[in-house]
C-alpha cells in the first residue's frame, strides 16, 4: 500500500512536470491577445481513495516513531479540496481531527504550513493580513503584496473571513495602521478590482491614457481619486493594455512616471499593481526572493506564496524565480530551512523530496 501511494504520488509529479512543459510559454488566445497559461504545481491527484489514504495516514502516525515521508507526501500530493475530503473521512473513520493529530506529530514552522493546507485560501490570507497589522508597527511590504497581487474576488472573500475570524473588519484594522493616500489605496484595493473576464474590461485603453496624460507632469498627487480609481478598480488585463498604450503614446513606461510623481509606500503600492498587471508570477517571485535576509527567511511570505499559489501559478513563479535568483526555490531554501519543513514546502512546489540527501 505504501509503495502504491508513493508510486501514485511520483507519477502525479511527473505528470505535472510534463504538463508544465507542454503548457509553458505564451499562446495566442481566442481574442488574439498574448496569453500566458497558469502552471500549478499541485493538481487533483487520481486515483483518489480517501479511505485508503486515511488508513495510510493512521498507520504512519501509530505507535512510537512516525513515517514522515509518507505523511508529507500525502499532504503535498492532493489539492485543498481533496485534503478537505481526507480530513472529513479521517474524522468519520477514527473520530479524530486530522489536523490536531498532525500537530502532535510535528513542531515548529511546519505547523503553520499544515494549518494553511487545511484552511480555505481566504482564511489563510485573512491571517496574513492580521499578522501584518497586529501589534506595534505595520508590515507595509506584506500589505502591499497582498492587496496588489490578490484577485478582487479573493480580496472580498478575505474581508468576510477576516470579520468572522477576528470580529472586526479588515478595513478598520488597515485604517488604524496606515494613513494618507497609502491608506486610501489599500482601502480601495481590498474592495476588490474588476475580474479579468468582466465585460466592463473591454473599455478602450486609450481613454484611460487620455485621462492620465491630461493630468500632466507633477500633478498626479493632486488628482489622487483618478489615480486610485485606475490602479485599484480596473482589472489586471485592462491595466496591462492601458500600460502598453501609455508606453506607445508617451515613449516610456508608466513606472517612470509613478517614480517621479509619488514616493514611499504610495509609490511602492502603485509599482506593485503595475508589476502584477504585467506579470504577477514575476512580482511574487521577487517578493519570495526578497523574503530572505541576513536575519533569515520571512516565513509568512514563504507560506502564503507556496500554499496560496501552488494550485494556481506556482510553476510560473518558479520559472521567474530561477531567472532572478539563478537557482531553483528548492536549492535556495536549503540555506534557510531544513528537514520536514523544507521537504513539505519543496514538494508543494512540485520538486521531488530527496528525503535522504543532506
Ligand atoms: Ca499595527
Amino acid at each position: 500500500m505504501l509503495k502504491y501511494i508513493l508510486l501514485v504520488g511520483a507519477f502525479s509529479i511527473i505528470c505535472q512536470e510534463t504538463n508544465g512543459q507542454l503548457q509553458w510559454g505564451s499562446i495566442f488566445g481566442t481574442n488574439g491577445k498574448n496569453v500566458t497559461l497558469n502552471i500549478p504545481t499541485v493538481l487533483p491527484a487520481r486515483p483518489f481513495n480517501p479511505t485508503h489514504i486515511c488508513e495510510l495516514l493512521k498507520l504512519s502516525m501509530q505507535g512510537i516513531g512516525r513515517d514522515s515521508e509518507t505523511i508529507l507526501k500525502i499532504l503535498a500530493t492532493y489539492t485543498y479540496s481533496q485534503r478537505y475530503e481526507i480530513a472529513a473521512t479521517y474524522k468519520t473513520l477514527y473520530n479524530q481531527d486530522l489536523v490536531q493529530k498532525l500537530f502532535t506529530e510535528f513542531d515548529g514552522n511546519i505547523l503553520d504550513v499544515i494549518q494553511y493546507l487545511f484552511w480555505p485560501a481566504e482564511k489563510m490570507y485573512a491571517k496574513e493580513f492580521r499578522d501584518a497589522v497586529q501589534g506595534l508597527g505595520t508590515d507595509e511590504r506584506s500589505l502591499i503584496e497582498l492587496t496588489a497581487s490578490l484577485d478582487g474576488q479573493m480580496l472580498r472573500r478575505v474581508s468576510s473571513a477576516y470579520q468572522q475570524m477576528y470580529e472586526k473588519t479588515l478595513e478598520k484594522d488597515i485604517k488604524g495602521d496606515t494613513s494618507g493616500f497609502f491608506r486610501d489605496l489599500l482601502l480601495e484595493l481590498i474592495k476588490g478590482r474588476e475580474p479579468d473576464n468582466s465585460p466592463n474590461s473591454v473599455a478602450l485603453p486609450s481613454y484611460t491614457v487620455d485621462t492620465l496624460n491630461r493630468l500632466g507632469s507633477g500633478q498626479w498627487s493632486n488628482n489622487k481619486d483618478t489615480i486610485r480609481d485606475i490602479f485599484c478598480k480596473k482589472s489586471f488585463t485592462e491595466l496591462a493594455e492601458i500600460f502598453a498604450e501609455y508606453e506607445r503614446r508617451n515613449g516610456h513606461k508608466i513606472e517612470v512616471d509613478i517614480e517621479n510623481e509619488f514616493s514611499s509606500d504610495v509609490k511602492k503600492t502603485l509599482l506593485a499593481v503595475a508589476k502584477c498587471a504585467r506579470n504577477r508570477p514575476q512580482f511574487l517571485a521577487e517578493q519570495l526572493n526578497k523574503s530572505m535576509s541576513n536575519f533569515g527567511i520571512n516565513h509568512n511570505v514563504l507560506h502564503r506564496i507556496i500554499v496560496g499559489r501552488c494550485e494556481i501559478d506556482l510553476g510560473n513563479i518558479k520559472e521567474e524565480f530561477a531567472k532572478i535568483n539563478g537557482v531553483g526555490i528548492n536549492v535556495w531554501l536549503k540555506s534557510a530551512i531544513e528537514g520536514n519543513y523544507w521537504s513539505l514546502i519543496v514538494q508543494l512546489a512540485g520538486y521531488a523530496p530527496e528525503y535522504f540527501k543532506d
